[in-house]
């Protein structure tokens, strides 16, 4: 038994370094420690042991299993550091011939303002599954709501995800509670575009589960970002929202920078520019995530980093941003 239970990890260890992307770890994941693995088909034949067989081996299986799920875990968080390619540090940049982009500047600022907070960085796919961008997120199939997020389906049957929130579910299941973490990333959507809203544009997601969370530490940790972005107080408001997975919802608008709140084309004529989904996490959500919610509870936020570069850089049309063009990025001059 002992050697067996060695060999697994073994040969766990070695078919990790062959994987690539998240994806191959998952999958090794689910024949290493899934409902249908050796370990798991050992752990079920415990019940038929001898009384000393079941002393000797019982918890040696168990900590065969939990050293799995460790190396496991420890090579997504390897693996994501590794493909931060958002904010890598370690690049070199000319800046005497160009400057970073306007998005990568306040994505790498608002992430370096969490992780102060005590927030961990987790990068996570572009390319998603239904169940993390919709299903986890208590949003099944046929639900009206996910017309508000209408997407490209790909012909392996996954998406182009809608939203960084699938990195709620999947940090859920991959660190348990308590939680803290920021995921910045791309995301799509097949939008109408003008001059708030891109089919392709960068959110950084935001959620803590931890004990007695309340909306005043949601609306606190979102104010700070705001302050710190802009070195100052920045007027915003907070509306009712509805999203399936958190209850109660609130949309944050900021007063638009490009006019001043008086109205613009680039806020609709409103004075506000839309910037921010978040609420308290709805229970189904610590369902699917595997989080005990009679003991955790928490919030989350969905950040627009593309918006948030319009209102610091004072770019009054998002399309500018994707446009490739250098001529229209120079003009920010922001090295
Ligand atoms: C969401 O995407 C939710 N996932 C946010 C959330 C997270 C709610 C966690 C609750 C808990 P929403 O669709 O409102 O919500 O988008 C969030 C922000 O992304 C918007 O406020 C806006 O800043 C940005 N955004 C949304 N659609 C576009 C678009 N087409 N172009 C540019 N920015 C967009």
């Amino acid at each position: 038994m002992e050697e067996e239970l060695k060999k697994l990890i073994v040969s766990l260890n070695e078919e990790l370094k062959t994987c690539q992307k998240e994806a191959d770890i998952l999958n090794v994941k689910s024949k290493y420690v899934g409902k249908k693995s050796r370990i798991m088909e050992i752990l079920s034949g415990l019940k038929d042991m001898s009384t000393d067989d079941k002393k000797k081996y019982g918890s040696l299986i168990n900590n065969t299993k939990k050293e799995m799920e460790q190396i496991i875990t420890t090579s997504i968080e390897e693996l994501a550091n590794k493909s931060n390619i958002l904010f890598d540090d370690t690049v070199e940049y000319d800046i005497e011939n160009g400057s970073l982009h306007p998005v990568t500047i306040v994505a790498k600022e608002v992430t370096d303002i969490l992780k102060r907070m005590g927030f961990t960085v987790v990068m996570g796919p572009e390319m998603e599954s239904e169940y993390y961008n919709f299903e986890g997120l208590n949003i099944p199939k046929d639900h009206p709501a996910r017309d508000m997020q209408d997407t490209y389906y790909l012909d392996n049957g996954q998406l182009l995800r809608t939203h960084t929130s699938p990195m709620e579910i999947r940090s859920m299941e991959n660190y348990g509670a308590p939680l803290r973490i920021a995921a910045p990333g791309r995301t799509f959507r097949n939008e109408d575009l003008d001059a708030n809203h891109e089919n392709t544009f960068f959110q950084i997601e935001g959620m803590v589960i931890d004990k007695d969370v309340t909306i005043g530490n949601l609306i606190y940790v979102v104010q700070n970002v705001l302050r710190e972005i802009f070195k100052r107080d920045v007027k915003i408001r907070l509306r009712p929202g509805f999203f399936p997975f958190t209850e109660p919802s609130y949309e944050v608008d900021m007063n638009c920078l490009i006019c001043g709140g008086k109205g613009c084309p680039t806020c609709k004529n409103s004075g506000w520019i839309e910037l921010i989904g978040c609420g308290m996490t709805h229970p189904m959500v610590y369902k699917y995530g595997g989080v005990d919610h009679e003991v955790y509870n928490g919030f989350a936020f969905g950040l627009g980093l593309t918006r948030l570069a319009m209102m610091k850089y004072k770019i009054n049309d998002i399309r500018v941003l994707n446009s490739g063009d250098l001529r229209s990025l120079e003009k920010f001059d922001i090295h």
